[in-house]
């Protein structure tokens, strides 16, 4: 089986997702489309690089990201670092002629995401892929909306709204990690998970052309953080510790209306009690609506207007074998996947992609675009009127 060497830059949270799917990557799917091997992982701390390697079994650790970009041997790198540090390790490595698995959103400012597009763009010529880690556009059950939508089954679409509400920033004794702060972050909310549904909402409904927001920041400071390390909430520091502030977004919703005529809503907040991962989509067309909930993965609801008057409503199907890579997961619907194996269908669908040099979505050129959706967000809110996606 063809081997390709991975070299992992970042080794927290994401990281570990990265790890997940390469590595399942060839026990999942067959035939595999390669072999990774786990040739080097980096961080910032020294003792999170040396435990990763041992952990995860990378032959090699390093602090420093250029030992990665340098070795001749490494043919795929993930990018799992924070925000501001995407550009520029992603077009060190497109230069060096390496495949690019970069984590969402593309980076922490607009200049740095076009440079990104850019350099993929010119990569592509020379046969190197890149990919934006929004992995929940690979969802079977969005897939499938997907299919629903192109087919016609629904109708011209009229309104899509989508949400996606956490909760893990709601306690004010959340630490200020880099995801708090615009310097390394861009936004807060906004960047960090609406960006999903944003991606999302085009990848079902089209371009969106012009938007009007709502921008809050709830909890305005937060207690320091030692080190760089991202807990998602997962550790609070009590109210007694030093306080910095915090500068970006708790939350933002917004109206959306779509190249195509269609109209919609967006919502995304980390200061939501009750809510985990909820990401939902709820699309309405001429014909029928089409519901889906991250919360319950592995179904998707439908309903359609020409069903008879005594029977129409919502009807649920469950994912499995008949849909997206469903033949090669699990046999039988209702054994469901989890986040694991969608890190998973994402590494195959990037190494794949690899080995046919074909790109796969989400591009850095898409990515910036949805990128240039929250720029519009953030400058609806100073101006609180309508403003276009440039
Ligand atoms: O991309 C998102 C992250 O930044 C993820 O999908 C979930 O929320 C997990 O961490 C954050």
């Amino acid at each position: 089986m063809k081997e390709l060497k991975v070299g992992l830059i970042g080794a927290g949270f994401m990281g570990k997702a990265h790890v997940v799917g390469y590595s399942n990557t060839p026990k999942l799917f067959a035939p595999a489309p390669v072999r990774p091997i786990f040739k080097t992982v980096c961080d910032i701390d020294e003792a999170v690089a040396e435990e990763a390697k041992e952990r995860f079994g990378f032959e090699k650790s390093t602090t420093d990201y250029m030992d990665i970009i340098n070795d001749p041997d490494i043919d795929i790198v993930s990018v799992c670092t924070p925000n501001d540090t995407h550009a520029e390790i992603s077009i060190a490595a497109l230069n060096a002629g390496k495949h690019v698995l970069c984590e969402k959103p593309i980076s922490n400012n607009p200049e740095d995401a076009k440079a990104m597009a850019d350099a993929a763009e010119e990569a592509k010529k020379k046969g190197i892929i890149s990919m934006c880690a929004y992995q929940y556009r690979r969802v079977p059950a969005v897939v499938l909306a997907k299919k629903f939508v192109e087919e016609g089954s629904i109708g011209e679409i009229l309104n899509i709204r989508t949400q996606y509400l956490q909760s893990w920033s709601a306690d004010p004794n959340s630490p200020l990690s880099w995801r708090f702060q615009k310097k390394y972050a861009g936004a807060g909310a906004l960047g960090d998970i609406g960006t999903h549904v944003i991606d999302i909402a085009q990848y079902l409904a089209g371009d969106i052309d012009e938007v009007v927001s709502n921008v809050r920041t709830y909890i305005k400071e937060r207690p320091v953080q030692e080190g760089g390390a991202d807990l998602l909430g997962t550790v609070k520091i009590d109210g007694d510790a030093e306080k910095a502030p915090v500068d970006v977004d708790d939350e933002a919703s917004f109206l959306v209306n779509f190249k195509s005529g269609a109209v919609g809503s967006i919502e995304a907040t980390r200061n939501a009690w009750g809510r985990n991962n909820y990401i939902t989509i709820e699309l309405h067309g001429t014909k029928g609506s089409i519901l889906f909930n991250y919360e319950r993965l592995n179904e998707l609801q439908v309903c359609f207007s020409d069903d008879p008057d005594d029977r129409r409503g919502f009807k649920t199907i469950y994912t499995g074998p008949a849909h997206y890579y469903g033949d090669v997961t699990w046999n039988i619907p209702g054994m469901n996947i989890g986040y694991g194996e969608l890190k998973t269908i994402e590494s195959y669908d990037f190494l794949k992609a690899v080995v046919e040099g074909v790109q796969p979505s989400t591009t850095f050129a898409e990515a910036y675009k949805v990128d240039r959706v929250c720029q519009a967000v953030l400058k609806s809110s100073s101006s609180r009127a309508w403003e276009k996606v440039q």
